[in-house]
C-alpha cells in the first residue's frame, strides 16, 4: 500500500451464509475493517454475498467479480480484501480478473501477515513472521506454477513453467528450514531461561487477551516498563517482560507481555509464534485483559478462550482484569476486577488478587 499519508481505498468481502442476517454479515466485518485501519487502509464498499459453498474458482460468485471490476474503478478502490481464506487457484483467478482494473487481491491472512510484517521489530518476530509468511504463499506460488503451465500452451512454455516452479518449491523448502533452525535456538533460549526461573523459584504470570484490550499498557502499569502500546491491532508481537514485586509476599514475579489474539488467529501464526506464545502456556497465571469498554467483549473473550484452548494454555489459572473502566459510564459489577490501566485505578487490587493466587 501507498506512503503513510495516502490511505489506500479498499474494497471488503464476505462470503456468509443464507440464513445470516445483514446485521450479522455487516458485524463479521467490524473487526476486518479494523484490521485494514491498522495496515493503513480505508474502507470504502463493505459487501457480503450469500452462498452456499464458495466457488471453486473464484471463492465469490463470478457475476460479484464483474461487479467488483466496475464498481472498483468507479470508487477508486485499489484493494480488495476476501474475509476468509483462498485457495491458490481462487486467488490466482480473481488476482487476473481484478488486476486488469488495478486492483490488487488479498484474503485476510495477507492482511495480517501485512500487518505484522509493520510491527516485527526483532529478529525472533521477523523469523516468525517468515514463517508464517512461507507456509501461506507456498502452495499459491505452487498453484500458479500449475496454472501459469497450464495457459502457457506450447510445450517450451509449459517445461519452463515446471523448472521455474520446482526451483521455486526448493528455494521455499530451503529456507523454511533455516528459518525454522533459527527459531529453534530461540525457543531454546527460552527453555533454558524458564528452567532459570524455576530454579529460582521465580513464578511468572503472562498477560493475554485480545489485541488492543490494552496488555501493554497494563504491563506497564505493573511493572513500570515503557512499552509501545497503541491505539491500533498488533501493536506488540514479541513478549517483553518485567518484573512486579509483591509487598505482602516480599517476592517478585515476572509479567510478561504477548501478541494479541483475534478471531480465527490463523494456524500457520499459532504455529509460527509458537516461541512466543510458549510464554503464555509456561506461565503460573494469566491475566485475561478484557476491553470493558467494547461492545463485543464478550465476543473477544471467548475467543481468546479459544486460542488459549489451542495452545495448551486453559488449564492456567486465570484472574479476568476488565480494563478501561474510566471508559465506562456505569460501574461494572463488584464481582468483576475492574482496573484503568491507563489512569492505575483498581491496579493495587489487581496486584492484591495476583498476589493471592501465585
Ligand atoms: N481509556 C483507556 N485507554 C486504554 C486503557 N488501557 C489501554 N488503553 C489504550 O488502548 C489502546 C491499546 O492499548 P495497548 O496496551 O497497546 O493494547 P494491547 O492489548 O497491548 O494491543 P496489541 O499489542 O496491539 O494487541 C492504546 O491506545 C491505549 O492507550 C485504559 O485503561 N483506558
Ligand atoms: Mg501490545
Amino acid at each position: 500500500m501507498g506512503q503513510d499519508n495516502l490511505k489506500t481505498n479498499t474494497i471488503l468481502i464476505d462470503v456468509i451464509p443464507q440464513r445470516m442476517t445483514p446485521k450479522q454479515s455487516l458485524e463479521r466485518l467490524v473487526e476486518l475493517e479494523e484490521l485494514t485501519n491498522t495496515y493503513g487502509g480505508i474502507v470504502v464498499v463493505k459487501k457480503y454475498q450469500r452462498r452456499l459453498h464458495p466457488h471453486p474458482k473464484t471463492f465469490i460468485g463470478p457475476g460479484k467479480v464483474e461487479e467488483l471490476a466496475v464498481e472498483g474503478p468507479a470508487v477508486g478502490a485499489k484493494l480488495l480484501i476476501i474475509n476468509d481464506r483462498l485457495k491458490p487457484r481462487q486467488m490466482y483467478e480473481l488476482g487476473e480478473r481484478l488486476g486488469k482494473v488495478g486492483m490488487h487481491v488479498w484474503d485476510r491472512m495477507d492482511l495480517i501477515l501485512k500487518i505484522f510484517g509493520k510491527h516485527a521489530n526483532n529478529a525472533e518476530a521477523k523469523l516468525e513472521i517468515e514463517l508464517a509468511s512461507i507456509s501461506h504463499m507456498g502452495p499459491r506460488i505452487y498453484g500458479m506454477g500449475m496454472e501459469l503451465s497450464r495457459q502457457g500452451g506450447g510445450i517450451g512454455t509449459l517445461g519452463q513453467g515446471e523448472t521455474n516452479t520446482e526451483i521455486m518449491k526448493r528455494h521455499l523448502k530451503e529456507r523454511e528450514r533455516t528459518v525454522k533452525e533459527k527459531l529453534k535456538t530461540y525457543q531454546t533460549t527460552r527453555n533454558l531461561q524458564r528452567a532459570n526461573r524455576t530454579r529460582k523459584g521465580l513464578k511468572t504470570v503472562a498477560i493475554v487477551g485480545y489485541t488492543n484490550a490494552g496488555k501493554t499498557t497494563l504491563l506497564n502499569a505493573l511493572t513500570g516498563r515503557k512499552e509501545y502500546a497503541a491505539n491500533e491491532l498488533f501493536a506488540t508481537l514479541d513478549t517483553r517482560v518485567g518484573s512486579l514485586y509483591l509487598p505482602n509476599k516480599h517476592s517478585t514475579v515476572l509479567v510478561s507481555d504477548t501478541i494479541g489474539f483475534i478471531r480465527d488467529l490463523p494456524p500457520e501464526l499459532i504455529q509460527a509464534f509458537a516461541s512466543t506464545l510458549s510464554e503464555a502456556v509456561h506461565a503460573d497465571l494469566l491475566l485475561h485483559v478484557v476491553d470493558a469498554s467494547d461492545k463485543n467483549a464478550k465476543k473477544h473473550m471467548e475467543v481468546v478462550e479459544d486460542v488459549l484452548g489451542k495452545i495448551g494454555a486453559d488449564k492456567i489459572p486465570r484472574i479476568v482484569v476488565w480494563n478501561k473502566a474510566d471508559r465506562l459510564k456505569r460501574r461494572l459489577a463488584a464481582s468483576k476486577l475492574s482496573v484503568s490501566a491507563a489512569t492505575g485505578a483498581g491496579i493495587p487490587e489487581l496486584v492484591d488478587r495476583i498476589e493471592r493466587t501465585v
